[in-house]
């Protein structure tokens, strides 16, 4: 792609051309070096679109619920883009296919495009690719992005981070109580979605989940009122902290409960707007992506500057205690090693 067939390129997306769309994701998704031309013209015609997070611990039901709540979506007249990030088969090295199964009902209709992206590697990169991948279906005009991931590790919960609105799912017999506990996920949810309410346990797990919230609450509210003593004036965000997480019920494969929870989403939405913490989220948002971006970018220059053998000895006098680690990424930071 060189720089004028990349004006080309948006030109056909911002058009609404349907294959443009595809294949760029897939330039963006495989980091061609041409994409970043592509993703910078395309910059100025994002923002419009509202990023919402969907996670938790696998088979919950995350991706039944983001079919279902996609039907409830273009109910009411907003288009969806839908990005679910597999984990990584050991075996296949590739996506899920199961995922795409289940959502083929909805290929059909042009108000939604999903992509299943696999996990390939290193996560940090997965979530600068996925951001991107947002950024793509958001200048295509998608109203609603939802990104599906599993909740099963701090970097899969960083790119449902990236989100303005999270959800939790949860199910009832998954062999413990409050499965999301155990991730450590719950802080991040602003929704928490107990599916499967058709099984026994759905109350139990809504109390459980009820009564880790409280508890939650109570450290935050102690926390604050620490800070707040501390720096009286202090303009922090997190007195506007009043956002109550709603605890709903959904039997996805049924469509149950999904009104509802597009309805809280709605709620959320106009929290964050009213309360300014919208821009404060993609402050923060941008500031861990640029600090993310810049980190693999200083890792990539600084390996590809050496050869396997220079950093393979280096290795060998750490582990000969010749050299400490310390040293070591000093040595390589001032172009010593
Ligand atoms: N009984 C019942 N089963 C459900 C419900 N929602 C989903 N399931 C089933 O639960 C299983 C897992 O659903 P998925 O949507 O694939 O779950 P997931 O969380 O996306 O799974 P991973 O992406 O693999 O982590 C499937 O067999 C679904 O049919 C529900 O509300 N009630
Ligand atoms: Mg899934």
């Amino acid at each position: 792609m060189t720089r004028a067939s990349a004006q080309d390129w948006v030109d056909d997306l911002l058009a609404g051309d349907r294959r443009t769309l595809a294949r760029l994701i897939t330039r963006v998704e495989n980091r061609t070096p041409d994409s970043h031309a592509a993703l910078a013209r395309l910059y100025p015609h994002t923002g419009r679109a509202y990023l919402v997070g969907i996670t938790g611990a696998p088979g919950t039901g995350k991706s039944t619920v983001v079919n279902a709540l996609t039907r409830t979506l273009r109910e009411r007249e907003q288009t969806v883009g839908i990005i679910a990030v597999d984990p990584t088969s050991p075996f296949s090295g590739g996506a899920v296919l199961g995922d795409r199964i289940r959502m083929v009902d909805l290929a059909g209709d042009r108000g939604v495009f999903i992509r299943s992206m696999a996990n390939r590697g290193s996560l940090g990169g997965l979530a600068a690719t996925t951001g991107d991948v947002a950024r793509v279906l958001d200048a295509a005009g998608f109203d609603v992005i939802l990104i599906e991931t599993v909740g099963a590790g701090q970097s899969e919960v960083d790119i449902a981070r990236t989100a303005y609105t999270t959800i939790v799912v949860d199910a009832p017999g998954m062999g413990d109580d409050v499965q999301a506990i155990k991730a450590g996920i719950l802080e991040i949810a602003d929704i928490l979605v107990v599916n499967k309410a058709d099984r026994p346990g759905a109350e139990n797990t809504v109390r459980a989940l009820r009564a880790m919230l409280e508890l939650g609450h109570r450290l935050r509210t102690n926390l604050h009122h620490g800070e707040l003593l501390a720096r009286p004036a202090s303009p922090d965000a997190s007195i506007y902290d009043f956002w109550q997480v709603p605890i709903l019920k959904t039997i996805a494969t049924e469509g149950e409960g999904l009104g509802a929870l597009a309805d809280a989403i709605e709620r959320h939405r106009a929290y964050l707007a009213d309360s300014g913490l919208l821009v404060e989220r993609q402050r923060a948002g941008i500031e861990a992506e640029l600090a993310a971006r810049l980190r693999e970018a200083l890792l990539d220059q600084l390996i590809r500057q050496r050869t396997p053998a220079a950093l393979e000895e280096l290795i060998e006098r750490v582990l000969a205690r010749q050299l400490d680690p310390g040293s070591a990424v000093r040595m390589l930071m001032d172009g010593s090693a």
